[in-house]
C-alpha cells in the first residue's frame, strides 16, 4: 500500500506539556499502523481552544503554508474536532483535514476481518461521517483517497446524507442478526467459567491468550490487531475454564465505536473474571490503566472481579525495577508475567484457578 506523508498538530496548555508529547507520540504510532509517515509535528501552547478554528486562524494559516511546503496529504489534529473545527480547518488548509477518530476509525476499516467487525466498522465510520455533514454538505468531497476515507464494506464513503442514513439502518439491522446468532452461541457458555482477557491495545492480549490455550491468533507490534472476540477453552488445573481475547482500548476511544462494538465488548460484561492486561514496559503504564478502567465503566464492566496481569515483565530494564513494582502493589490482585517467555504464567493460572473454586461454589445459572 502507496504510505500518505501528514503534518501532526496538536494544542498545549502550558502546564500539560508531558501529556500532550505522551499523546502525540501515541498518535504518530497509531498513523504509522495505518500507513501514514509523520514528516513534521506542530505542538501550540495556548490556554483555550479557539471555538472556530481550534488553533485559531493564524496558526492555521501557518499550518496550511506549511502542508504546501512540505507536500503532504493530510493534517491530523491530536484531538475530537468538532464538525465546525472541522469545516473552518479545510477552509484554510489545503489538504485533508483529519483528527484522531479518523485516524483510528481508519485502522479499524484496515483491519476488519469478520463479517461482524466489518459491520460494526462501517456503522462508526458512517456515523461520524454523518455528524460532520450535518455541519459541512461538502465535507467529503474535499477528502480524496488513502486515510479517511477507507471502510470495510461495500460502500465508497462519498455518498450523500439521506443515502448514509439509509445504509446505518441497513447496518444496524444486520448487526442485530449477527449478535442475535452469537447471544444463542455464547447461551451455554454460562455453565462454565468465562474469563476475557481486556486492556490497552498492544498490551499482549492476545499473546497471553495464545499461551493460556495453546492457540495461535495474531499478535502483532501493530495497534489494533485484534478487533474481533475470541473464546477458546483452557485446562487449568484440571478445571474448564472459556478465556475470551477481544479487542483493545485507547485514550479517547471514539463513541462511536464503543457503541458500534457493543456486542463484540459484550464478552466483558458477561465474563465471571476480568484479565485486565497492563504492558508494565510502557512507563506511563499507569495511564493506560486508568483508561481501561474508564472504558470499562463505559460498557458497564466496571464491577466485575479483575486481577491485574503485569505483562512484558522480561522488557523491564532490570530486576530491581520488578522487585520496585511487586513492592508497590503488593496486596493487590496483580500477577507479573511475561507472556513472551512464559514467566510468571503459572502464577497466574494459580490465580484464576481461585476465582473459579470461589465461582463454583456459587449457585449454578438458571434459565
Ligand atoms: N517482550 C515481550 N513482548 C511481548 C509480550 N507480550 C506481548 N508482546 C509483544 O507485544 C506486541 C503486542 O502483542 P499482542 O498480543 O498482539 O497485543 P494485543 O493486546 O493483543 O494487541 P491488540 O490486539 O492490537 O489490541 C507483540 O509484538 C507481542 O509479541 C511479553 O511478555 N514480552
Ligand atoms: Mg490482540
Amino acid at each position: 500500500m502507496e504510505r500518505e506523508r501528514a503534518i501532526v498538530v496538536a494544542v498545549a496548555r502550558p502546564d500539560a506539556l508531558a501529556e500532550v508529547q505522551r499523546s502525540v507520540d501515541e498518535l504518530v504510532e497509531l498513523l504509522d499502523t495505518a500507513g501514514v509517515d509523520v514528516v513534521d509535528i506542530v505542538v501550540q501552547k495556548r490556554r483555550k481552544i479557539d471555538p472556530a478554528y481550534y488553533i485559531g486562524k493564524g496558526k492555521a494559516k501557518e499550518i496550511a503554508e506549511l502542508a504546501r511546503q512540505l507536500d503532504v496529504d493530510a493534517v491530523v489534529f491530536d484531538a475530537r474536532l468538532s464538525p465546525k473545527h472541522v469545516r473552518n480547518l479545510s477552509s484554510i488548509i489545503p489538504v485533508k483535514v483529519l483528527d484522531r477518530v479518523d485516524v483510528i476509525l481508519d485502522i479499524f476499516a484496515q483491519h476488519a476481518g469478520s463479517a461482524e467487525a466489518k459491520i460494526q466498522v462501517e456503522l462508526a465510520q458512517l456515523q461520524h461521517r454523518l455528524a460532520r455533514l450535518r455541519v459541512d454538505p461538502g465535507a467529503l468531497s474535499r477528502l480524496g483517497g488513502g486515510i479517511g476515507t477507507r471502510g470495510p464494506g461495500e460502500t465508497k464513503l462519498e455518498i450523500d446524507r439521506r443515502r448514509i442514513q439509509a445504509r446505518i439502518n441497513h447496518l444496524k439491522k444486520k448487526l442485530k442478526k449477527v449478535e442475535k446468532v452469537r447471544q444463542q452461541k455464547t447461551k451455554q457458555q454460562r455453565y462454565f467459567f468465562r474469563v476475557a482477557l481486556v486492556g490497552y491495545t498492544s498490551a499482549g492480549k492476545s499473546t497471553l491468550m495464545n499461551r493460556l490455550t495453546k492457540s495461535r491468533f495474531k499478535e502483532s507490534p501493530r495497534l489494533f490487531t485484534t478487533l474481533d472476540t475470541f473464546t477458546r477453552a483452557a485446562w487449568i488445573k484440571g478445571a474448564t475454564v472459556l478465556i475470551s481475547d477481544t479487542v483493545g482500548f485507547i485514550s479517547n476511544l471514539p463513541t462511536e465505536l464503543v457503541a458500534a462494538f457493543r456486542s463484540t465488548l459484550m464478552v466483558a460484561n458477561e465474563a465471571d473474571l476480568l484479565l485486565v492486561v497492563v504492558d508494565v514496559s510502557k512507563p506511563d503504564f499507569e495511564r493506560d490503566i486508568e483508561v481501561v478502567e474508564r472504558t470499562l465503566r463505559r460498557i458497564g464492566a466496571g464491577n466485575k472481579p479483575k486481577v491485574y496481569v503485569f505483562n512484558k515483565i522480561d522488557l523491564l530494564p532490570s530486576r530491581y525495577m520488578l522487585e520496585r513494582l511487586k513492592d508497590r502493589y503488593a496486596g493487590e490482585e496483580v500477577v507479573f508475567v511475561s507472556a513472551k517467555t512464559g514467566e510468571g504464567i503459572e502464577d497466574l493460572k494459580e490465580k484464576i484457578y481461585e476465582y473459579y473454586v470461589r465461582w463454583k461454589e456459587q449457585p449454578a445459572p438458571t434459565g
